[in-house]
């Protein structure tokens, strides 16, 4: 199910007046034999594809054997301020905390979408997704040769011993996430496709064998199999029965925590850690600052017919009053504190292993979410609450007097792979969009960003707008696309009427939705007009409470900006045919 932890009744959604998607207006943009023929050439680039991946199966480059080892850990929906090195004075995150004294703490890092299915593949092919092309909307998948020249591929092509472990929400490959290229391409396999939820074990059988009920227990149970010489967990799909000491290697793990996929599962069963029962339930926890209740809300952050709210999925909607909130804010610091405790033990297992001198340590987040703040709840905007997140990067060999630093460089989650290809000595592919920040860990380079390009795509009947953002290290600039999208309301209505499966309405993507989100792609670029913008002056007004757009004094600055917004829109967006495949319920594809 697609990003929502609740069951998506929605019977006290409203109706809404806005018209049904005009689709013969898109089919002026993608004719049919334009569309046949992308189809034909996706079939040959597939069948090349193949071939290729055959090649890469062959032998290995030689490589020197001093390269190092990752562990690269992703959290889900983490906004920047969730730990105690990013100024959460209540979370207890001590192991984090030391990882980032250790290391370095990139105190201005943000993600590209902030939505879990195109910021992870972002992250995997240092791509923006206007380039890659895939969302939980677009009805594609990433085609092989795209998937080729992710990080992990490009590692494990170049002699690493690699591993993914957790959640996986990028449908790869011809079919998605049955496609069965993830499981593939990683010599340890030990992931579910989609949410995998607090007790994974209740919806995914790769996990069953596990010694642990609870996701980050037996998300670290892998870590520990993974790193050990000796594998032992059941379950884990593997080529080689152990870890091959002779080589490096690089560990994804992949977390669905703090999202509201785990943390709504939450059950406090008598078998839970203590942590997920008892811990914080004995302090006050704070509202965040900005937090408006449903009912006090006078001025909508955003115009409603721009950001929808009354089709929100029904999972987020615990923002709505201080209680629930509480409560989710409660689990969501447990979940962190889970996390936290499982980097520590990561850290102790590369120890005991000796393999800690020699391992590079990398921990972010696939993007944030609104907990209150402004009366929003959900993600896919372009807020700091939403884009902002934490980054840090951990190199023991770094030099000493380096280690500690926050780094205050624009830096993005798309510079994640480019960064560890260059300390693996891998020349990092030409699609690559993002930039090694390996100058910046080790201090002796200047920043790799003046201007940075968030954006959302996922613009469906939940009510999100399509929105495109530039900011520098002071100003953001803002732009909202007409939202004419068909309300989530009226379609639950009908299906209820009809007796037809509310999910299947909701979630399922049909093949002329491919249509609809390449005009989303491309529309931008072929002149459409913004009919909302905002200018935030982040410096001074980090939780964006005062729009300045109307503000003469500016003008300036948003010249500037927009300028920028510009050069980064048609920079994002690259050239030629996306690399995807057709991903639809037309064609079988079950949702992510
Ligand atoms: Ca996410």
């Amino acid at each position: 199910m697609l990003e929502s932890s609740g069951d998506l009744t929605c019977s006290d959604l409203s109706r809404s007046n806005l018209s049904a998607i005009d689709t013969e207006a898109f089919g002026r943009y993608y004719p049919m034999d334009v569309l046949n023929s992308m189809n034909q050439k996706i079939v040959s680039v597939l069948t090349l594809a193949i071939a290729l991946v055959c090649i890469l199966g062959g032998p290995v480059k030689a490589q020197p054997n001093d390269r190092p080892n990752f562990v690269f850990v992703l959290t889900d929906d983490q906004s920047y301020g969730m730990m105690g090195c990013d100024g959460n004075e209540v979370t207890k995150t001590p192991h984090l905390d030391q990882l980032a004294r250790d290391g370095v703490y990139f105190d201005r890092a943000y993600v590209t979408s902030a939505i879990c299915t195109p910021s992870r593949i972002s992250i995997l092919l240092s791509q923006f997704e206007r380039k890659h092309g895939v969302n939980f909307n677009s009805g594609t998948s990433v085609a092989p040769q795209a998937w080729a020249k992710s990080y992990p591929v490009m590692m494990r092509e170049h002699g690493y011993y690699t591993g993914y472990v957790g959640k996986n929400h990028a449908p790869i490959g011809d079919g998605g996430y049955t496609s069965g290229l993830m499981e593939k391409s990683f010599d340890y396999f030990y992931a579910g496709h989609g949410h995998i939820k607090f007790y994974p074990k209740d919806l995914h059988e790769i996990f069953k064998h596990a010694e642990a009920d609870t996701q980050v227990e037996i998300v670290g149970e892998s870590a520990t199999d993974f790193l050990s010489d000796q594998h032992r967990l059941e379950g884990a799909i593997r080529f080689l029965e152990s870890r091959p000491s002779g080589k490096p290697f690089c560990l994804s793990i992949c977390l669905n925590l703090p999202h509201d996929a785990g943390t709504s599962t939450m059950q406090m069963r008598q078998s839970d850690d203590e942590i997920y029962k008892s811990l914080y339930r004995d302090v006050e926890i704070p509202l965040p600052d900005h937090y408006v209740a449903k009912e006090d809300i006078k001025n909508p952050k955003l115009p409603p017919d721009l950001l929808k709210t009354k089709e929100r999925q029904t999972g987020y909607d615990w923002v709505d009053n201080p209680e629930t909130c509480i409560e989710r804010i409660t689990r969501q610091m447990q979940a962190l504190t889970g996390i936290d405790r499982m980097v520590g033990d990561i850290r102790e297992k590369l120890a005991k292993e000796g393999v800690d001198q020699n391992t590079i340590i990398v921990f972010s987040s696939d993007h944030g979410q609104f907990q209150g703040q402004h009366g929003l709840g959900g993600k896919a905007l372009c807020y700091e609450q939403t884009t902002h997140v934490p980054m840090i990067v951990f190199d023991p060999k770094a030099p000493h007097a380096e280690s500690g630093r926050r780094i205050s460089d624009l830096v993005q989650s798309i510079d994640i792979a480019p960064t560890m290809l260059d300390y693996a000595g891998i020349d990092a592919p030409i699609e690559f969009q993002g930039k090694s920040l390996r100058g910046l860990i080790d201090g002796n380079a200047g920043p790799v960003h003046e201007f940075i390009f968030t954006e959302n795509l996922w613009s469906t009947h939940f009510g999100n707008p399509r929105i495109e953002a530039v900011q520098d290290k002071r100003w953001k600039y803002i732009r909202y696309y007409k939202n004419d999208t068909f309300p989530a309301s009226e379609k639950i209505l009908v299906a209820k009427q009809l007796n037809i499966p509310v999910g299947k309405m909701l979630y399922n993507v049909h093949d002329d939705g491919i249509a609809v989100y390449r005009h989303y792609v491309e529309s931008p670029l072929q002149g459409e007009e913004p009919v909302y913008e905002e200018l935030y002056d982040i410096e001074n007004d980090p939780a964006e409470v005062n729009n300045l757009i109307d503000q003469d004094q500016h003008s300036e600055v948003l010249e500037r900006l927009k300028a920028a917004w510009k050069q980064k829109l048609i920079e994002a967006r690259g050239t030629g045919v996306p690399k995807v495949i057709r991903y639809t319920a037309d064609n079988g594809a079950k949702p992510g």
